[in-house]
């Protein structure tokens, strides 16, 4: 069974992985270097079963991504909940307002102006992938911003144009840009490529920094979806998606939730089916897809280290 890598991961880290505080205080047992593969023929799709992983969250999330907006607000309208703690713990900081992260996120919903001065996570995800800036030097030798670059057009149009090529890469690491990002980019890179027998797209996505329990389960469905997204947009079959994780761990706070879910059973194979082929890769909504033979563990409630 596919899933078997990832316990397999889990259990690594837990066993092996080398015990170190972290930037969030929590405290993390990690390993460098990790790599799963998934075949992604035949509509399967690496979504985790040993609990229930909310993909309509995840793909919510992706499909903003697209939009290239980079304020919770859209995600709190849907009642996607995984990006408020951010915005949150900033304008705690910045104001000195000790407000419940419940009634801080109404006012995002509530409040537009509100949620256009504290919603915002920065220039993340969706800002680099669909426009990242540029620069054009004038005359007199300073700046202006050029036209930002949508890499996830550009990506499909190579695809499409120059399968054979080694540059299909979506990147979220804008050096320039790090500081003002709520967080850096964990999934940062990833690069699609044409080939294998029958000519399939596959996907290699790198991720510097990976919550194995919380994150990754939303990250390997994310890349999943988005390869198959973009497969049917060039007119190919997807599939291997490749996960490498740089620093992988398990946080300490974690240890009962870890301990519950490598103790259940695998269940099923889960397979995604899309029912249209939108216009193109940015016209996808929720109600495109249909998850088939995916009866999960129940959820796993684990807190979120800030
Ligand atoms: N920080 C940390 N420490 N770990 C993360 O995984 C993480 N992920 C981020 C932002 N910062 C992070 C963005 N992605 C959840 C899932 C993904 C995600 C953030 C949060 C999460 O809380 N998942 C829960 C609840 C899902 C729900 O409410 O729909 C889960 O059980 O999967
Ligand atoms: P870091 O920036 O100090 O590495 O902390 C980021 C944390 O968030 C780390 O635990 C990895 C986790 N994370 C994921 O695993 N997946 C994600 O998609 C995101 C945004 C974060």
């Amino acid at each position: 069974h596919p899933e078997q890598q990832y316990l397999d991961l889990m259990r690594r880290i837990w066993s092996e992985g080398d015990q170190r505080m972290d930037r969030t205080g929590v405290g993390t047992r990690s390993v460098f270097g990790a790599m799963l593969r998934f075949d992604l023929a035949d509509g399967a799709m690496p979504l985790v079963t040993t609990k229930r992983v909310y993909w309509k969250t995840a793909t919510r999330e992706l499909l903003w991504f697209l939009t290239g907006n980079t304020n919770i607000r859209p995600l709190v309208l849907q009642g996607v909940k995984i990006w408020n703690e951010w915005p949150h713990a900033r304008y705690v900081a910045e104001t000195g307002e000790q407000v419940p992260l419940e009634e801080f996120v109404q006012r995002i919903a509530d409040d537009e102006a509100f949620a256009a001065r504290w919603g915002d996570l920065g220039p993340v995800y969706g800002k680099q992938w669909v426009d990242w800036p540029t620069y054009e030097a004038q005359s007199d030798g300073s700046f202006r911003p050029g036209p930002g670059i949508n890499q996830v057009a550009e990506v499909v149009e190579s695809l499409r144009s120059n399968p054979g090529s080694r540059r299909h890469i979506i990147e979220g690491w804008n050096v320039a840009e790090l500081d003002a990002m709520a967080l850096p980019p964990c999934h940062k890179t990833y690069q699609f490529h044409v080939g294998g027998e029958g000519a399939k797209l596959n996907c290699l996505l790198y991720q510097r920094s990976c919550d194995v329990a919380l994150g990754l389960p939303f990250n390997l469905w994310s890349a999943a979806l988005l390869t198959r997204m973009i497969a049917q947009q060039v007119g190919l079959q997807p599939g291997e998606l490749v996960w490498t994780g740089g620093d992988a761990h398990l946080y300490l706070n974690h240890e009962a939730l870890i301990a519950e879910q490598l103790s259940r059973e695998l269940q099923g194979r889960p397979r995604l089916e899309i029912l249209r082929r939108p216009p193109s890769i940015f016209d996808y909504t929720i109600e495109d897809f249909v998850v088939h033979d995916y009866t999960p563990h129940g959820p796993i409630k684990a807190p979120v280290a800030v």
